[in-house]
């Protein structure tokens, strides 16, 4: 047989496998859902305080977050959730934003992802890996 023709019939077989996978097999909790939904977040990390304020965040499965992140103090710091593919540096003294969608329902941590130091801060000793946040994502939406 000429292996064009081979190479083509692989092709399509192939082709043909990831659209029946996708639209009859994918297990209902992968596929992609929006709920159309805007979440404006904002986290700050606060003056020599080696937290994120919140330290919790809940939202639904499909949201789009839109992240505002402060850093107000005069080191840089950084966010990260390994759940959504977010690591982003948190220069000193400043804001920065960025978004995503919450693809996958879950608890999912935040944390610094800059080594930023320690002190204390009324009367208690913080660090860098104190820097650490809880992201609950609902499944609320049905995919259809
Ligand atoms: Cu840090």
């Amino acid at each position: 047989m000429n292996k064009y023709i081979t190479i083509g019939i692989i092709l399509v077989v192939v082709l043909a496998g990831g659209i029946l996978y996708r639209t009859y097999l994918l297990p209902e909790s992968s596929k992609p859902v929006s709920t159309g939904k805007v979440r404006e977040i904002t986290i700050t990390a606060e003056k020599n305080e080696w937290r994120f304020a919140p330290d919790t965040i809940e939202i639904e499965r499909g949201d789009l977050v839109k992240m505002t992140a402060i850093n107000e103090d005069d080191y840089d710091h950084g966010i990260a959730i390994d759940a959504f593919g977010i690591s982003q540096r948190m220069p000193a003294n400043s804001t920065i934003t960025f978004e995503f969608v919450a693809t996958q329902a879950g608890d999912f941590q935040y944390y610094c992802s800059v080594p930023c130091g320690e002190g204390e801060t009324e009367g208690e000793h913080r660090t860098h890996f104190d820097m650490i946040g809880t992201i609950t994502v609902k499944d609320v939406v049905k995919t259809e």
